[in-house]
């Protein structure tokens, strides 16, 4: 009867806050299919060559620029770039840059657990000295309104307020440079709390989740799926209570007065 008691009180405060809704939550859901998320390029200066993505006037001519395409597998890639002409005898500025074409930016703002790592570097086809340094990745690098991740392999210009010399600035370079990386974790953002899935986390999401923990409460059992469970267990624990409900119904609360609130599933002290 104390649970039911709960509930009841939950459920009296949710029908106050029943104009609350709430916009943020990402309604992606996650991708079984290989799909193409977007491109990974090199960027950057070396001597006279110089690459900033596709139709960048900063681009040069003597420079032809190999992207890949990225999918939502856990995989290994290479994106290199060809030079002709004199050749370089420095590089000034590298990074290897994951760019999307849609809203959906190649960020950990989008994909929470993205891990990129880059595995060897190759120049004018021989492996050069490499070891990716802890601070090399910006996660969330945002510009002009576009997020990307950038992997730094030389950034002495202070990109993402950090310093990167993972390769050196003195590398020569008479035709290319390649990259070998890999990314995994390629998985959107749950949608937590929003358990009927339309976009927004409100008071329907808090009544079907006091209704299913007060059926459990009653002695029956669930009548949630297994992403749905996933879904409201908002503290994580495997369980759906009232604990549950409530953070939820702070979510609710918090968003409906303009507050932050932190990520789901939330951490539990
Ligand atoms: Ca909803
Ligand atoms: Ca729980």
């Amino acid at each position: 009867m104390k649970t039911l008691k709960k509930v009841a009180a939950v459920l009296a405060a949710s029908m106050a806050l029943n104009a609350v809704a709430f916009t943020g939550a990402f309604s992606a859901s996650a991708e079984e299919d290989v799909t193409v998320i977007g491109t990974a390029s090199l960027k950057g200066q070396m001597g006279t060559y110089g690459y900033w993505g596709e139709d960048n006037t900063g681009n040069s001519e003597d420079l032809t620029n190999k992207p890949v395409q990225i999918t939502n597998e856990d995989k290994q890639y290479t994106a290199s770039w060809e030079i002709t002409g004199d050749g370089t005898g420095s590089i000034e500025f590298l990074m290897l840059e994951f760019d999307t074409n849609d809203d959906h930016f190649i960020t950990k703002d989008t994909y929470p657990d993205l891990a990129i790592t880059i595995d060897s570097v190759k120049v004018d086809g021989n492996e050069v000295d490499y070891k990716m340094s802890d601070n090399a990745v910006d996660y969330k690098y945002y510009a002009n309104d576009t997020g990307t991740t950038r992997a730094y392999l030389l950034n002495t210009w202070n990109a993402s307020g950090r310093k990167v010399t993972d390769i050196s600035a003195e590398t020569a370079v008479a035709q290319s440079v390649e990259v070998t990386f890999s990314v995994a974790n390629v998985y959107a953002a749950l949608p937590y709390g929003d358990l009927n899935e339309d976009g927004i986390v409100d008071t329907i999401d808090l009544l079907e989740l006091a209704l299913d923990v007060a059926q459990k409460g009653a002695g029956m059992g669930s009548s949630f799926d297994e992403r749905k469970t996933k879904l409201a267990d908002l503290d994580g624990n495997d369980t759906l209570d009232s604990m549950d409900i409530y953070y939820l119904l702070l979510h609710i609360a918090q968003s409906g007065a303009g507050i932050t609130v932190d990520p789901f599933p939330v951490t539990v002290k």
